[in-house]
């Protein structure tokens, strides 16, 4: 089967790029172009033709071939360059339509077919995804760097220190008899260790790649009529929440993601805390106290003339919030001090609010170290590494005088796991590494 694709974004636009990928790709292009020749990783001047009638689609365009392995797919892809209008690109996707064996791409299958084809692993095919879904410079930087492997080579590493242990062990039960020496077991014992502890140590870092990629949660709570709903919808730059002097008008907790100078962030705004009777606002009371508990930064808003602050707020200021005293258009003279980062702004006249935003992003880059070897973005990896650390420490625990066929099997998982993350499943690599280390063959 051949498939295709509008892969520029819907007209009407200067250029639409439509791609097609398999094996019919050349047969299907001369059909459409009427070109007796076409180059590969050349650009083709062309027109494209509905070869029912002849007529003419785009009287100017360009071809781009490539032939297989060398593609993004590893198959043979075309590329056509074609105008940008609606009407172009639906009348074009109606021949390919019509061609044999053609069909229209599912999401991402371009990139499927690429990793089955191992032109790229698991981990290169998420980060293109990132890379496309990138809507903030830290989410296109961290996605670059994903992109260029530095994270699939990593993990390679790891497993293949991990297959290089599992291949003594399976050497020491297949040959039993022959005299390998047995600090060889003692040797596999300790590297074993060395990557539990590297596995370890990438859990254990800070979550800073799964944030850049899924936002970082911050919490506005405080006082009511305080101005957070007015601060949501001023860093939103729209009528998120409903602004109000009725005191107690926020109840649930509104969220909404925004790019705040480059951080990705999911900014919640709550009820405001204070001794409620009402029976739901009491209820969002509770949810907005639930709220800041999970938040990675929690804002807590206090109208800088208040007179007496609620102890419930105060409980929650500490040194990883930030206080916004606000309302300075109306008192201008700090009125509060806490032990916190505090930052005196008028919302209404969206004064100092770049102080805010610079406050936020310095506490959060402290929270989240980021650094250049971020190797989880997603759940799935954290999951499948706890998976690995699971097996080595089953192996770790067992006597391998006595156990050693279970506790290769513990090893096998671990590499099973390992591997899951980049893409890599195979047993037959145990057995390569044993041919190459012991020559057995011979
Ligand atoms: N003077 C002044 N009023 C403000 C400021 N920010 C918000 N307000 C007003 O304070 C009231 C409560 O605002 P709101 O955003 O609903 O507060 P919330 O209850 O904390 O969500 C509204 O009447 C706002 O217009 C500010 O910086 N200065
Ligand atoms: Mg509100």
């Amino acid at each position: 089967m051949n498939i295709y694709a509008l892969s520029s974004g819907r007209g009407p636009s200067g250029i639409a790029i439509v791609r097609i990928s398999g094996k019919d790709t050349l047969k299907i292009c001369k059909n459409l172009t009427k070109l007796k020749e076409i180059n590969s990783n050349e650009v083709n001047y062309c027109k494209f033709y509905d070869p029912k009638n002849d007529k003419v689609i785009d009287p100017e365009a360009l071809l781009l071939w490539f032939r297989r392995p060398n593609s993004y797919t590893g198959e043979d892809l075309a590329e056509f360059q074609v105008h940008g209008s609606n009407a172009v690109i639906n009348a074009l996707l109606k021949v390919l339509s019509e061609q044999n064996n053609c069909k229209l791409a599912e999401p991402g299958e371009f990139t499927k077919i690429a990793f089955q084809n191992d032109k790229i692993d698991l981990l290169k095919a998420e980060s293109i995804g990132d890379l496309i879904h990138a809507e903030t410079e830290l989410q296109r930087d961290q996605a670059v760097k994903l992109v260029q492997g530095n994270a699939s080579n990593y993990y390679n590493d790891l497993r293949e220190k991990l297959i290089k242990s599992l291949s003594y062990i399976e050497a020491k039960i297949d040959f039993a008899e022959d005299d390998l020496p047995e600090k060889i077991l003692k040797e596999v014992h300790n590297s074993v260790k060395l990557i539990h502890k590297d596995i370890l140590k990438i859990i254990e870092n800070n979550k800073i790649g799964e944030k850049i990629r899924d936002g970082f949660r911050v919490s506005i709570t405080g006082e009511v009529n305080a101005g957070k709903s007015s601060l949501l919808n001023l860093l939103a730059k729209r009528d998120v929440a409903i602004v109000s002097d009725e005191a107690g008008t926020t109840r649930d907790i509104i969220e909404t993601y925004l790019n705040i100078d480059g951080y990705p962030v999911i900014l919640a705004d709550t009820a405001g805390i204070r001794k409620a009777k009402n029976e739901i606002e009491k209820k969002g009371i509770s949810l907005a106290l639930g709220k800041s508990k999970e938040a990675d930064l929690n804002i807590v808003v206090i109208d800088n003339s208040s007179k007496n602050i609620n102890s419930d707020i105060k409980k929650m200021i500490n040194k990883d919030t930030i206080v916004l005293l606000n309302k300075s258009d109306v008192q201008d003279k700090q009125n509060h001090k806490f032990e916190a980062d505090t930052v005196l702004v008028s919302v209404k006249e969206n004064k100092n609010i770049d102080k805010l935003i610079k406050k936020i992003k310095q506490k959060l880059s402290k929270k989240f170290t980021s650094n250049d070897s971020v190797l989880i973005t997603r759940e799935r990896h954290r999951l499948r590494l706890n998976e690995c650390l699971k097996e080595i420490d089953n192996f770790l625990k067992k006597d391998q005088k006595k156990d050693l066929e279970l506790a290769a099997e513990d090893l096998r998982m671990a590499t099973r796991h390992l591997g899951s993350i980049v893409g890599k499943v195979d047993v037959e690599e145990i057995l390569g590494s044993i041919f190459k280390d012991f020559c057995i063959g011979k």
